[in-house]
């Protein structure tokens, strides 16, 4: 494989000396380095003074997936496109994103702020942690980085120069390929267990299910409504019970806003579905807030920064939020399913080490993906709140 000449893998030390030269750290001590990467694509160190627990984060892209093995080429441009993306976020709201220190498009490099006093959400969900405001960053979050990145508030012509600094073919391709394809057609499976062979059939033999599913992928795939986290699950955001900060933009893009809204919601769903009947009521507050949050922070900067002659218009707002919210059920059922018999699945589900209770887990996963995609220009929280009982019932109950 072709690397760029300047690129070169970090090892422990180099991303010490690196950290040093750059005086990241103040100190005449010597520093310590983890590489502490779990996720599927980049290697992550983590460089602190111990006497002083002051860190940095040094995350570097290597020229392939990880997740995929070498044979998956994978441009370096996305961690340019990450250390970019965070700059552009946090210019709208600093308190929910990393600050960047640094950047080498060369070598790949972001250096970040260290937020290891913070957890990853998705591990403090199944941990059974409390997060009373992660849905209300969340949906402030995208509510205005999906709106000042948009035709509302930028100029037309700035917007489509930033959509073209954030074109990012590569990476969205991996969304194209791992969550609007792939789990969709029998001839090219995932990795899934046998016992959800009948479940996954079902899916694959729908056709009103595949239709919605090609309409989905056609608007990710064209619509440029704001610039998108592009990736934006729980495993994304850090998160205490008073801070909230998101990570990992690599995937970022001029996509339709649902994207991000539809990804949050699918991965607090994976909690709504494997918890016990008790402990979901929790799961449904964070998903009402997280809508109500990101609609009431949307029509107040449509309200106060709307530059668009027809902003006044009756009902524009409304057909605009209702589009997003229909839109984010249909993507939220997509990754649902392609987390259950796709690529990349997580820890919610496959955490479950009865075998007769995780089948179950994921059976309801599949059909409660199936139902949001087909019913997505219907439905709300509460409503989405019965059918998850109802399909989690229903799969628990042929134990
Ligand atoms: C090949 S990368 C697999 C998945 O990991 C990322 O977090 C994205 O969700 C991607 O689909
Ligand atoms: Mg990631």
């Amino acid at each position: 494989m072709t690397q760029p000449s300047n690129f070169k893998l970090l090892t422990n030390e180099t991303a010490i000396a690196l950290t040093k030269k750059l005086g990241l750290i103040h100190t005449n001590d010597s520093l310590q380095c983890n590489e502490i990467g779990d996720g599927n694509l980049n290697y992550v160190f983590h460089v602190t003074n111990p006497d002083t627990n002051k860190g940095v984060i040094i995350k570097q892209a290597v020229p392939y997936a990880k997740v995929l093995g070498e044979s998956w080429p994978l441009t370096l441009k996305r961690a340019a496109i990450e250390a970019n993306a965070l700059i552009q976020f946090g210019s709208y709201c600093p308190e929910f994103v990393p600050k960047v220190y640094y950047s080498d498009e060369q070598l790949a490099i972001t250096i970040m702020e260290d937020l290891s006093h913070l957890k990853i959400a998705r591990t403090g969900l199944i941990d059974g942690n409390h997060f009373p405001l992660l849905s209300k960053h969340i949906g402030e979050f995208v509510a205005k980085t999906a709106f000042y990145t948009s035709d509302f508030h930028l100029e037309p012509s700035a917007k489509k120069e930033v959509a073209r600094n954030f074109t990012n073919p590569e990476l969205c391709k991996i969304t194209e390929v791992f969550i609007f394809t792939d789990p969709f057609f029998e001839e090219h499976p995932g990795e899934f267990e046998l016992e959800l062979k009948v479940a996954a059939q079902t899916i694959w033999n729908d056709a009103e299910l595949i239709l919605e599913v090609a309409k989905l992928k056609q608007c990710f795939e064209s619509e440029q409504e704001a610039l998108l986290h592009g990736d934006l699950h729980t495993g994304s955001i850090f998160a205490s019970d008073i801070e909230t900060k998101v990570i990992d933009p690599e995937f970022a893009f001029y996509g339709p806003v649902g994207f991000d809204l539809g990804q949050y919601i699918a991965n607090l769903l994976f909690q709504a579905i494997t918890r016990p009947a008790a402990e979901k009521e929790e799961i449904f507050t964070y998903l009402q807030e997280f809508l109500d949050t990101f609609e009431e922070t949307y029509t107040a900067l449509w309200n106060s920064d709307n530059k668009s002659p027809y902003s006044k218009v009756d009902g524009y707002l409304s057909y605009v939020l209702t589009k997003f919210k229909s839109d984010a059920y249909g993507f939220a059922g997509c990754e649902l399913i392609r987390r259950t018999i796709g690529l990349s699945h997580v820890a919610d589900l496959n955490g479950i080490e009865n075998k007769e209770t995780r089948i179950a887990a994921k059976t309801a996963t599949l059909k409660v993906g199936a139902y949001l995609i087909k019913n997505r220009k219907e439905l709300n929280i509460p409503t989405v709140n019965e059918i998850v009982k109802q399909y989690t019932l229903a799969s628990y109950s042929t134990l």
